[in-house]
Formats: C-alpha cells, sequence, structure tokens
C-alpha cells in the first residue's frame, strides 16, 4: 500500500474505474460523488480500499456524532471533522479533524491551538505548506496521525509533505488525471503510520 490516499472528486464511472484501477490504496470520497453516486457509493468503493469521507463536517456535538455513526456503518475507516468546532471537536478514533487549510483561511491564525486535542485519530495539514506539516509533527509527535491534501494541483510536490512528517498525502486531480502517476508513491514511507 502507497502511503496516498486518492480523492475521488469525480462522476461515479470514472471514481469506480479510478478505484478499480487502484485497488489496496485508500480513497476519499467527499460530497461531489456522495450527492451523485448517493450514501452507498461509499460501501462501494471498500471493496476496492480502505474510504474516508470527507464531509467536514461542523456542527453541534449530538448531529456531528450521529452523521459519523451513518458514516462509519457504512464501511468508512474515519471522516473529516472542521477544526474550528473547538472545544466541542468530537472525540473519537474516527475523527480527523482538518487544523489548516490549503487554501488562507481564518484557520492561519489559530491552527496551533488545534493540536492540543486529545483522543482523535489525525489532523488534516496542509502538504502545499510543508513547514506547517513538520511543525504539527515536532509537536504531536507519533500520537497521531497526519494526512495532507494540497499536493499536485495545489502547488505540493509528491513525497514533500512526508518529507516533512505527514503519514498519507491526499491527492486528486493530479492522480485523477493520469492514475498511473499514483505508482510515485511507491518510493514514499509514511512517517509515523502505515494506516490511514
Ligand atoms: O484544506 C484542504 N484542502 C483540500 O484540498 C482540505 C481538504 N480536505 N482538501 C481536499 O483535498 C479537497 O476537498 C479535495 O478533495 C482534495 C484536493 O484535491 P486536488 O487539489 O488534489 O484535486
Amino acid at each position: 500500500m502507497y502511503p496516498l490516499i486518492v480523492a475521488l472528486d469525480t462522476n461515479v464511472l470514472h471514481a469506480l474505474d479510478v478505484a478499480k484501477t487502484l485497488k489496496g490504496l485508500t480513497f476519499k470520497v467527499g460530497w461531489d460523488l456522495i450527492f451523485e453516486g448517493g450514501i452507498s457509493i461509499i460501501r462501494e468503493i471498500t471493496r476496492y480500499g480502505d474510504v474516508i469521507v470527507d464531509l467536514k463536517l461542523a456542527d453541534v456535538p449530538h448531529i456531528t456524532n450521529r452523521v459519523i455513526e451513518k458514516v462509519v456503518e457504512r464501511g468508512a475507516c474515519c471522516v473529516i471533522v472542521h477544526g474550528f468546532l473547538y472545544p466541542s471537536v468530537p472525540r473519537s478514533e474516527y475523527v480527523y479533524v482538518l487544523a489548516k487549510m490549503t487554501a488562507p483561511t481564518l484557520y492561519d491564525e489559530m491552527w496551533e491551538r488545534l493540536l492540543d486535542i486529545e483522543g482523535i485519530r489525525g489532523f488534516v495539514l496542509p502538504g502545499n505548506q510543508p513547514q506547517a506539516v513538520a511543525h504539527a509533527r515536532s509537536r504531536v509527535g507519533c500520537k497521531y496521525r497526519i494526512i495532507t491534501p494540497g499536493i499536485g494541483a495545489q502547488g505540493g510536490q509528491p513525497g514533500e509533505a512526508i518529507k516533512a512528517g505527514a503519514d498519507f498525502e491526499i491527492v486528486g486531480r493530479y492522480v485523477l488525471e493520469e492514475p498511473s502517476r499514483a505508482a510515485q508513491w511507491a518510493q514514499f514511507k509514511p512517517t509515523c503510520f502505515n494506516t490511514p
């Protein structure tokens, strides 16, 4: 398994085709694909690899927890939740906290505070900002996973965020356009965790 999470931001047929071609990798399913394929698309994609569901949840705890439960019931390993919910971020082994985005946002002013959250699976951090990834890794050690979008179309170079301390890089367009590019990740090793 390469330390690569393929973001299936495309239509259902193309997503299934890419997942079949890259069977054994990890896939990220977001709103785009769920609106098109329905919630059952999560289970369908799990036939080809682990699935992270990226709904960037941001609601009060009881609602967020109910959505997480529904997604996990369908076979996803984990779900991405907005860090700005802090301190009301749901704490669970299924939760990845989005702490800083690949585009400029208000997270840039307070993201480091989120690194103190306890009891989660890990953090989503910007792979196109390797210095932020390195800083986060030095703060949290190998206690949490770090996964990083922003590679390829958003400017990050393949392997750059892993070198800075990430476990997996999240890549959409760069791999969707040409799935054979996924093989570039064969040479990289996760910093701490082998599983997404
Ligand atoms: O800060 C973030 N930036 C980002 O691009 C947090 C994310 N979850 N993503 C997601 O990563 C985005 O929603 C998309 O699914 C993927 C990046 O796609 P691409 O730029 O590699 O095509």
